[in-house]
């Protein structure tokens, strides 16, 4: 077991209970919270039915990033609750045009040392300036605000060691596609990454957070890098370095795995299409037509970024064949590039400017034509989650990107014959708080119509008479389960939202999921969800647990559930199993009835769970389940979901 690491040294200064053991659930106290406004709705309306006066952490943020289109009113009517919730709980608001939450948030408000937790996966980023920052659904968000400890699996700790340094035009991006393409996106979970060599010493922190923002990828709890003088410089800079507090790991710290990451070997990478972890050197795929390049995301729109970006524009043209937008990461980059000229640079090399948000990432605008390449210097690049069918998105660093966008083509920056920019840190930030909003006021609560209730299940059954709706492969992300772009405004109304949930496996003139789910749930027998590994990958949204829920779910299996997603079934009351022998996937198809007798009786008991599987021909043959629920999340399973429990 790992000795004298950060997090263990985080974890304890922040213990409330459980085992310190590997793998089993222990109780953290909650410092921050952060929710965006596509989880946050969800997560104040919970807060809501908990009848959480005031919120009780040292600091809740509320940010508006995600959902800035404003077609139709239902965005705006999202904004002005959680302006007004926000207002009459205690938290702090972030609105529109701030920026991404995780950049603003490290920018003002991350601690070193301190427990985060937000309504998003990214939450992670926080771990750049030594921050524990972990994603999690909403109703656990909404749960630390009001006050209650939050549960992770004792973590395993990877050590990455980092030595030597990042040569010109190689860049943090690149490290953790390194990263990626070792550990992959599969069979993290549990885990938690620590960077710690001589290396650290040569990223600034913003270069940090983007490894630890993309680390989300990986599978694991966070990734941290230590407090140091680089955290302290960045801390001045922004006006705060009475938030510093230096942390390292203990010299003589032991990890579960060690991995070594040579800086000054690391080269230009990028993460092909349709996972992060598909990995290729940019040298492999030189050459390649590209037709559209965005910078942005939560992952590459911090001011070195732009800056860097900005400088290698100057004076020259984008090539003609591609469309070049950049959506800077916060107020305060936008605000810097434009006082300083360098957002002239950018407007006159090409470039469209997009509102600091998501944007493009979460498929709001953008679109890439059919049969183009993408290039773009996020962190996700699953199928369609750029809002074309069958698209081709490419994940790469800003150094990368801007070359593509020179050149038009998949272009190793090292070979573009331009001089790597010396972007300094800047010794001042640009520091403007003007537009967070302090709680207070007369508490109204402004609700439009298309402001929902969450849904809440009833009590798991005695038997579960089940029927299999769906049997999906490796690897589905919550994308899968539940698309973003054009439906997010939706979040906030679930018997809509409902109507899309694995839209991307419809056939045309065929019944979509929604339709097999509700006619299976009218007939007085509950929908299960077969998927194989990896389940539920990806983003935090808990609308891929409560729309399923909505529909008639109560049961998923699979051969791997990941870490978000599965805390999302049971606080919503779906039972998450996994085959207790792999083979026993193969048995199963769509349509078939899938029982668990006396499941109620099986689940207090302990121990594997059995399965009925009736196959259409009538035939019937038994199948083991096995989970690794906790006696407390069994209660809440059986109770139908953490808001039937007080
Ligand atoms: C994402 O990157 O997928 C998102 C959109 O930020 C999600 C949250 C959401 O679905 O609202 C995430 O990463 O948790
Ligand atoms: Fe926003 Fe994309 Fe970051 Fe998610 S990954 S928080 S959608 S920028």
């Amino acid at each position: 077991m790992a000795k004298g690491t950060i997090v263990q040294k985080i974890i304890e200064a922040h213990f409330t209970g459980g085992e310190r053991v590997p793998g089993k659930p222990v109780m953290i106290r909650i410092d921050q919270t952060l929710t965006q406004d596509a989880t946050g709705t969800m997560a104040y309306l919970e807060l809501e039915a908990m009848q959480t006066q005031q919120v009780k952490t040292r600091l809740s943020m509320s940010y508006v990033d995600h959902n800035m289109m404003q077609n139709g009113p239902e965005n705006r009517n999202d904004h002005l609750y959680l302006q007004s919730v926000a207002a009459a709980k205690g938290v702090r608001f972030s609105p529109p045009g701030n920026g991404i939450c995780h950049q603003v948030h490290l920018e003002r408000f991350g601690v070193p040392g301190m427990t985060l937790i937000g309504s998003d996966s990214h939450t992670p980023t926080g771990g750049g300036i030594g921050m524990m920052a972990i994603g999690a659904g909403g109703l656990d968000v909404a749960l630390a605000m009001a006050g209650q400890p939050f549960h992770i699996p004792y973590p395993k700790v990877v050590g990455v060691k980092l030595t030597g340094e990042l040569q010109p035009w190689c860049a943090a991006k690149d490290v953790i596609l390194t990263l990626l393409s070792i550990l992959t996106t599969k069979g993290n979970v549990g885990s938690v990454v620590e960077y710690f060599g001589d290396g650290v010493a040569t990223l600034s922190v913003p270069q940090r957070a983007t490894i630890t923002n993309m680390g989300a990828e990986l599978g694991v709890t966070t990734s941290l890098f230590p407090s140091d003088d680089s955290t302290r410089r960045f801390l001045a800079a922004q006006g705060r370095v009475g938030d510093f507090n230096p942390l390292t790991a203990d010299a003589d710290a032991e990890y579960d795995r060690v991995i070594e990451i040579d800086l000054a070997k690391v080269v230009p990478m990028a993460a092909c299409p349709s996972s992060p972890d598909n990995v290729k050197r940019i040298s492999e795929l030189a050459g390649l037509k590209v037709g559209q390049v965005i910078i942005g995301s939560c992952t590459n729109s911090s001011y070195r970024d732009l800056a860097m970006v900005a400088m290698t524009l100057k004076g020259r043209r984008i090539a003609p064949s591609v469309t070049f937008a950049i959506a800077p990461g916060s107020r305060q980059v936008l605000e810097m590039l434009s006082r300083n000229g360098m957002l002239a640079d950018i407007i006159g090399a090409g470039a469209r400017i997009l509102e600091t948000g998501c944007g493009p990432c979460i498929g709001q605008g953008q679109s890439p034509a059919n049969d183009t390449v993408s290039v773009r210097t996020f962190n996700r690049n699953f199928a369609g989650r750029t809002g074309t069918k069958g698209d081709q998105a490419y994940l790469v660093s800003p150094e990368s990107a801007v070359a593509v966008a020179l050149t038009g083509c998949f272009t190793d920056p090292r070979e573009l014959g331009v001089a790597y920019p010396d972007v300094a840190e800047p010794e001042h930030f640009l520091v403007n708080d003007n537009m967070f909003q302090l709680p207070g006021g007369d508490g109204e609560i402004i609700r439009k119509p298309t402001i929902g209730q969450p849904p809440v299940n009833t009590p798991m059954p005695e038997s579960i008479d089940g029927e299999v709706v769906i049997k999906v492969g490796d690897k589905i992300t919550t994308d899968h389960i539940m698309p973003a772009g054009v439906h997010l405004k939706h979040r906030s109304n679930i018997p809509v939202y409902a109507k899309v949930v694995f839209e991307c496996f419809s056939e045309p003139g065929k019944p979509s999921f929604a339709e097999r789910a509700a006619a299976v749930r009218d007939s007085g027998r509950c929908g299960v969800i077969v998927g194989r590994d990896s389940y539920g990958q990806g983003s935090s949204r808990e609308h891929a647990a409560i729309c399923p829920m909505y529909l008639g779910v109560r049961v998923v299996v699979a051969l791997a559930i990941e870490r978000i997603h599965m805390a999302n079934l049971v606080n919503f009351g779906i039972l998450p199993l996994a085959f207790a022998d792999a083979a026993d996937y193969d048995r199963i198809a769509e349509g078939d009835a899938l029982s668990f007798p006396a499941v109620r009786e099986q689940l207090e008991k302990g121990g594997t769970v059995r399965g009925e599987l009736r196959k259409k021909d009538g035939s019937t043959v038994e199948i083991n389940f096995t989970h690794k629920l906790s006696p407390s999340e069994i209660k809440i399973i059986l109770a139908g979901g953490r808001l039937n429990v007080r």
